[in-house]
């Protein structure tokens, strides 16, 4: 790790710092923190695959009303209610082979310092008034609301009931970052992704911005404020400072992983992310980060997923009905990274059946059955490499798109297929035969490497049949082949349904 600190210096790797949203202790994680933090692990591992130097977050977000609430109905202390509850997410990213370098928590006692220097900078620099809160607040969503925002009365965001809130509290000059927010945007066009929400931002920011609330003295569970400790810190102002915290900032070694590449989140906080937290950044005098990836929200057979309807999907029963891969091959290839999409079984068990089995599956077995049987030296031309375009696929990436990354990759698989068919493989005999398996045989190979990031257990599966290590994405190439097969079982089951 050192040394690589030292090249990292240099500038010899490419950094990439990703991140989660740090998610709220107060309930085990349902299907929707599995998909922001599997994306986030896909793009985390591709970047590896490219031998970038990654550092990837996750964590939980620990204080504030929300978790006071549910410590004090089950009776304990917030301290042991977040000790116990930070489990059942660290337990979950372990079942689903989450390759975080880091998971921070908000009552980590390095994150509270550095919470409370940076809260001291910008209370210097004249960003931090006293004053009082008339309006309302969404407690599940912990966040400040004012009249006009609400609608029919509720939380504009989630629906559910607000509460009316009148307390002494501390100002963030929000309002004072309006044009350098515009201009930054302007700038910067990579920030707001994906495109089709930028709009939206940027028109809210021109309407104007109000300053906003970063103090509660009615919340006992949160960072004491430095300033006057009658008052603890807004939780929102704490999370926002893990994306610094995580890397020792001010002075540790990994801030050199800073700005971040990109912090992945939901919609539903994307105000919070590209224009309270950048202008918390302009305050401190901070650099930005380089883009807020907001993607959409999952339904559950069309409906919200709530605890009143009693409808989160629990993704260790989805991993142990379907298989994790397969889970993280849905997330995928359901819906484009950015759009909503609805989680149906149904919809899960055809893209098993059809392309897992089908394509995939079908692939590997048939090759490998014949490739088993073959008793020569397995060698020949390159043909089946023709429509592989690994740069189109490494551009999609960089531009999330991992749906259609996924369809290139699946493009290869089925003309793979296709060349099975069409030159009836298993009527081959000698050189042709020879030949036909060594094109096939290099092409899983460049596919196993291309899938590993999305499905790293079928991966492995693939490279211990095909007798070869895992690569980097410099060997996608047709080369020599060099492995010795050792056929297993299917990679994957059919569902019946
Ligand atoms: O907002 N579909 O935490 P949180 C897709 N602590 N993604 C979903 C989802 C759904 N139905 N439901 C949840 C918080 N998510 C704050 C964040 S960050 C500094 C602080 C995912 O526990 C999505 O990523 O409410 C969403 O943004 C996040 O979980 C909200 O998690």
């Amino acid at each position: 790790m050192y040394y690589k600190r030292f090249y990292l210096r240099l500038g010899v790797f490419i950094r990439y710092y990703i991140t989660t949203p740090i998610y709220y202790v107060n309930d085990k994680p349902h299907i929707g923190h599995a998909y922001t933090t599997t994306m986030a692990d896909i793009f985390a591992r591709w970047h590896r695959l490219c031998g970038d130097e990654v550092f990837f977050l996750t964590g939980t977000d620990e204080h504030g009303e929300k978790i006071e609430k549910a410590a004090l109905k089950e009776g304990i202390t917030p301290k042991i209610f977040v000790d116990k509850v930070v489990l059942k997410f660290t337990d979950m990213w372990k079942e689903l082979d989450i390759s975080y370098d880091k998971f921070i928590r908000t009552t980590d006692i390095v994150h509270e310092e550095t919470v409370k220097k940076f809260i001291k900078m910008l209370y210097e620099k004249g960003d931090i008034y006293k004053g009082n809160y008339e309006g309302w607040y969404c407690v599940p969503d912990e966040t400040f609301i004012t009249e006009l925002q609400l609608v029919e009365g509720k939380c504009p965001v989630c629906g559910r009931e607000v509460k009316k809130v009148s307390e002494e509290t501390y100002f963030f000059r929000l309002s004072k970052y309006q044009k350098q927010l515009l201009e930054f945007y302007e700038k910067n066009q990579e920030f707001l992704m994906p495109k089709t929400r930028s709009a939206e931002i940027i028109n809210r920011v021109k309407d104007g911005l109000n300053d906003i609330s970063i103090t509660r003295t009615t919340v006992k569970w949160g960072i004491p404020f430095p300033i006057d400790e009658k008052h603890t810190i807004y939780v929102w102002f704490d999370a926002l400072i893990n994306y610094l915290s995580a890397l020792d900032w001010p002075d540790g070694d990994l801030k050199i992983f800073w700005p971040a590449n990109v912090h992945v989140v939901g919609k539903e906080i994307n105000w919070f992310h590209t224009v309270i937290w950048p202008a918390l950044l302009f305050s401190a005098g901070i650099e930005l980060p380089k883009m807020v990836f907001a993607h959409g929200w999952w339904t559950v057979e069309g409906k919200k997923m709530s605890k009143s309807l009693g409808n989160a999907i629990d993704p260790l029963d989805i991993k142990k009905r379907y298989g994790l891969d397969q889970m993280r091959y849905f997330f995928v290839r359901e819906v484009p990274f950015g759009d909503d999409a609805d989680f149906s079984e149904k919809a899960l068990i055809a893209r098993i059946n059809g392309e897992l089995v089908n394509d995939l599956g079908n692939l590997v077995f048939r090759t490998l059955t014949l490739a088993e049987r073959f008793d020569g030296i397995i060698k020949g031309t390159p043909e089946l490499d023709k429509h592989l375009d690994v740069e189109k696929i490494k551009t999609l990436m960089r531009n999330f798109d991992t749906f259609n990354a996924m369809d290139e990759i699946w493009s290869q698989i089925r003309a793979s297929n296709k060349y099975i068919n069409e030159k009836e493989v298993w009527k081959l005999k000698g050189e042709e035969l020879s030949n036909a398996l060594y094109n096939l045989l290099e092409s899983i190979r460049v596919i196993t490497i291309l899938i590993t990031p999305f499905m790293p257990k079928t991966a492995e599966k693939i490279r211990i049949q095909l007798g070869v290590d895992a690569q980097k994405i410099d060997k996608c190439k047709f080369s020599e082949y060099s492995g010795t097969v050792k056929k297993g079982g299917h990679l994957f089951e059919k569902i019946n349904s």
